[in-house]
């Protein structure tokens, strides 16, 4: 490695190389000195957020040393790397993970408590890195959590958007959204002002001179050009000194900041006017789950960090004078959806256009190099790019777009010559007006393996809507890894009481990186004092969320009530369904009201959490939103029903809450009309934690029954294959009727007794003459009766034990852990490496 210290001083560098602190005293002397020098405050004005901003350092100082280190000796090692390529990275809090991974917690909290402050509140202060939507930023972090901890070389590949997910409130029983300001103080990243990358968008292709193999070579330039600035992010693992990198990229104006000939002539405003065009690009992350936004802008940020990413990486290449042949040995690049794709046709103009190389090495270069996941079926998911607007801004990659295609579909044409309708089918361009390319054929075309992220949503992708492409390139091309949590964060983090007692019972906290070591639990199923030990922890957790729930919307709930929770994104679509659950809320509502005060008292009290945010603009699940706050508006106060139920909004639902609600429930719902929820993770983190689940046969929710047995689960409704034959009877059928049990729940809505019918009418329409398309009304009396036999189960507390540490016993496959060396082995090949101590 090359060095910039001249060798007969480096040993005096070295000699001074800072190291990392050790022991609780040298702890608190960083803390105290980052307090009172970086942060000039001192023992007067030291609050809890002063303390955050202390500790975080003082382990911050740890974490760079290891990170450092890790770099340097990957860079040594001149390994394969796998580079993750992701719009969203849903991290979350970094200190409480960063003390945990690294094994200074217990010093932490000794050391702050001896300084006058507790742990939890420091914790507290922390704003979330929430650079993502759902589902799939989370699991982008929890990856990257799982690569670190199994010594996998990895960068992960993002934008650093100034403005994460908003923050929701409800104003009146409305969502309303509030900008995140979250970069106001951020430890965790590291702008690298060194790495600033040129990116250009529009401009003109020219004919330029002959290359080396005597074709007149295609020049792209006139264009504006903004630059990516790297901010680098340490990301550590578990139990290990590996500490890799996620580089966010930001954008700034390539030609300055300012327009100083416009600043003299008076024209303030249009002196920064290129600055704020070129930050424009970071700015933002489109609020917007599972739906694709198909505005130029969301083009631009997708262009601008898959070219700045590439050149970083094929910089990295060049840096070790291997021929371009290797390149798929060294670099595997995964593609987190379609969100990336371009980097497929980036690539190969880096090689045609700028490395010279004839077309077709370029390409098998290309397509060894790149794996895509696929997460949805979801048809509004889909990313279609109109030609106009790709030919506007990225002229040179539309021609290579072309290019792609047209050798694609030759190719089709010789393995299938009669068949122009499947040329139709699987062509990247799209016919219509205006054209549009479809991102998910082009990065089949351009990966060498395709993946869905479930067992079921890997069978249907190659049933439907990949079917052409799996006659075409063979079944061994697409492949399932279904999807993992860290049990770092999800559990030992999240829940560090049922943390402690599993250690003490599978011996020690091995199980944190090898979750199969759960399997041990089940020795103790009989054993009545752990069992007790077990549900006083689910109990704790309850209260816990109680307490918060107090705290922020100021109302009661009994701890001792069943605690059924539904938190994930409100889909526009509503393929979620939190209206199945909402309207099953209201018709137990209306039960409890009919019911005589000795029947009452036979019931089993209920407590429905509900948290999720929805895209702004999205009407339909703003609606769903309403309907919640205001059955908990009626339900809550009625005297008569004597708290039997009660019906909470948790509002802004982020990861950092998401591990206070986790830990806490009794049943979780996963209820989405089988077939549309690609895998689902929240499903996962809930039966870690030894919460039960109510849920349709969909994404990972059958391959959890397998795991955990049929008896520990509560399945409900149609089955994936149903589905299409219920929607065309809704559709053509006669006499099709609505079930009587949602048709009682439709009329107490529409009676106005959660406020004006008005409010609800959409939602009730979608079900009638919206043709019911997630098929509530056929899942809905299934549902119902589910949920007494969740009630049923809840009443022998000592079986439902025996179902939640069985459960919990046997979810070991769902670790990200075991998904990382999934993709590692089948699509990456790559393997770990060796990262010394320091
Ligand atoms: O909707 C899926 C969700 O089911 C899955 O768990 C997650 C991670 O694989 O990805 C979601 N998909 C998207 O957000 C967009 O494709």
């Amino acid at each position: 490695v090359e060095a910039s210290i001249p060798q007969p001083l480096r040993e005096t560098w070295l000699k001074l190389s800072a190291c990392e602190f050790n022991g609780k005293e040298q702890f608190q002397k960083e803390v105290v000195r980052h307090v009172e020098t970086t942060l000039a405050r001192s023992i007067y004005n030291c609050d809890d957020n002063a303390a955050y901003s202390g500790t975080a350092l003082a382990i911050r100082d740890n974490l760079v040393i290891k990170w450092n280190k890790t770099q340097q000796q990957q860079t040594l090692q001149d390994q394969k790397r796998v580079y993750y390529l992701s719009l969203e990275f849903l991290m979350g809090r970094t200190l409480d993970n960063a003390m945990l991974n690294t094994g200074l917690k217990d010093t932490a909290r000794e050391g702050v408590g001896e300084l006058g402050f507790r742990i939890e509140d420091i914790i507290d202060q922390e704003h979330d890195a929430a650079l993502g939507n759902g589902g799939l930023g989370r699991l982008a972090a929890c990856f990257l959590d799982s690569l670190a901890t199994l010594n996998y070389p990895a960068w992960g590949y993002g934008l650093r958007y100034r403005y994460g997910i908003f923050k929701q409130e409800i104003i009146n029983g409305f969502q309303a959204e509030v900008p995140d300001y979250w970069l106001d103080f951020n430890p965790w990243e590291f702008p690298r002002h060194d790495v600033a990358i040129d990116v250009m968008f529009y401009g003109t292709v020219n004919p330029g001179p002959r290359d080396d193999h005597g074709n007149i070579k295609k020049v792209w330039e006139g264009g504006e050009i903004v630059q990516a600035i790297a901010y680098d992010v340490p990301i550590p693992g578990y139990g290990t000194d590996c500490t890799n990198n996620l580089r966010l990229w930001s954008s700034k104006p390539s030609g300055g900041e300012f327009d100083f000939g416009r600043f003299n002539s008076g024209d303030y405003e249009g002196s920064i006017r290129d600055q704020q065009r070129a930050e424009t690009i970071s700015a933002v992350l489109y609020p917007n789950d599972n739906i694709d936004a198909g505005k130029e802008l969301r083009l631009k940020q997708q262009y601008f960090w898959v070219a700045a990413s590439l050149h970083d990486i094929v910089r990295r290449f060049k840096k070790s004078h291997r021929p371009w042949k290797e390149f798929p040995e060294q670099v595997a690049i995964q593609l987190n959806d379609t969100h990336p794709t371009l980097a497929i046709v980036e690539l190969q103009r880096i090689f045609i256009d700028i490395e010279n190389m004839p077309w077709d090495e370029a390409w098998s270069i290309v397509t060894r190099t790149f794996g895509y996941t696929n997460h949805t079926v979801l048809p509004e998911a889909l990313e279609k790019w109109s030609v106009p607007l790709v030919q506007n801004l990225l002229p040179r990659h539309l021609q290579i777009i072309y290019d792609i295609n047209l050798f694609f579909l030759q190719s089709v044409e010789r393995k299938f010559p009669k068949d122009r309708d499947l040329l139709r089918r699987v062509s990247v361009v799209e016919e219509g007006t205006p054209q549009v390319l479809r991102m998910a054929y082009l990065a089949i075309i351009g990966s060498h393996k395709v993946n869905g992220v479930a067992e079921l949503h890997s069978d249907l992708i190659k049933a439907t809507i990949f079917k052409d492409f799996v006659d075409i390139f063979g079944q061994d091309k697409f492949t399932n890894v279904t999807n993992g949590i860290t049990p770092r964060r999800w559990l030992h983090q999240a829940n560090p009481k049922l943390s402690d007692l599993i250690a003490s019972k599978v011996g020690g906290y091995d199980f944190l990186r090898d979750l199969t070591k759960l399997n041990v639990l089940e020795k103790y199923i009989d054993d009545k004092t752990f069992k007790k030990e077990w549900m006083e922890i689910k109990l704790a957790a309850k209260v816990k969320l109680a307490k918060y729930i107090k705290d922020t919307t100021q109302m009661s709930v009994n701890p001792h009530s069943l605690f059924d929770i539904q938190v994930k994104r409100i889909h526009e679509s509503q393929y979620k369904r939190q209206q199945m659950n909402i309207f099953g809320v209201i018709y137990r509502y209306l039960r409890l009201k009919e019911m005589t005060p000795e029947e009452r008292k036979k019931q089993v009290p209920r407590t429905s959490i509900f948290g999720g945010k929805a895209a702004p603009g999205y009407w339909m699940a703003k609606t769903i939103i309403r309907l919640i706050t205001a059955v908990g508006e009626v339900v809550n106060q009625d005297k008569e029903i004597n708290g039997l139920l009660k019906v909470i909004f948790i509002e802004d639902y982020n990861v950092s809450k998401a591990e206070i609600i986790v830990p806490a429930s009794d049943i979780s719902e996963h209820i989405s009309t089988a077939g549309t929820e690609a895998s689902g993770t929240s499903n996962m983190k809930f039966v870690l934690n030894g919460g039960l689940i109510i849920g349709t046969c969909d994404g990972a929710n059958i391959e959890i029954t397998r795991e955990i047995g049929e008896e520990n689960i509560f399945l409900l409704g149609n089955l994936a294959e149903q589905v299409e034959d219920l929607r065309h009877q809704h559709r053509f059928g006669k006499d099709v009727t609505m079930d009587p049990k949602l048709r009682e729940v439709c009329d107490a809505i529409e009676a106005g007794r959660f406020g004006p019918e008005q409010t609800y009418s959409g939602l009730i329409a979608s079900l009638t003459i919206g043709f019911d398309y997630y098929l509530v009304s056929d899942d809905f009396s299934s549902y119902v009766a589910t949920q007494d036999l969740v009630d049923e189960a809840y009443k022998d507390q000592d079986g439902w034990a025996t179902k939640s540490i069985t459960s919990v016993a046997r979810m070991g496959f769902f670790s990200a852990d075991r998904a990382i060396n999934e993709y590692a082995d089948e699509i990456w090949n790559v393997e770990p490496s060796n990262i010394k101590p320091s």
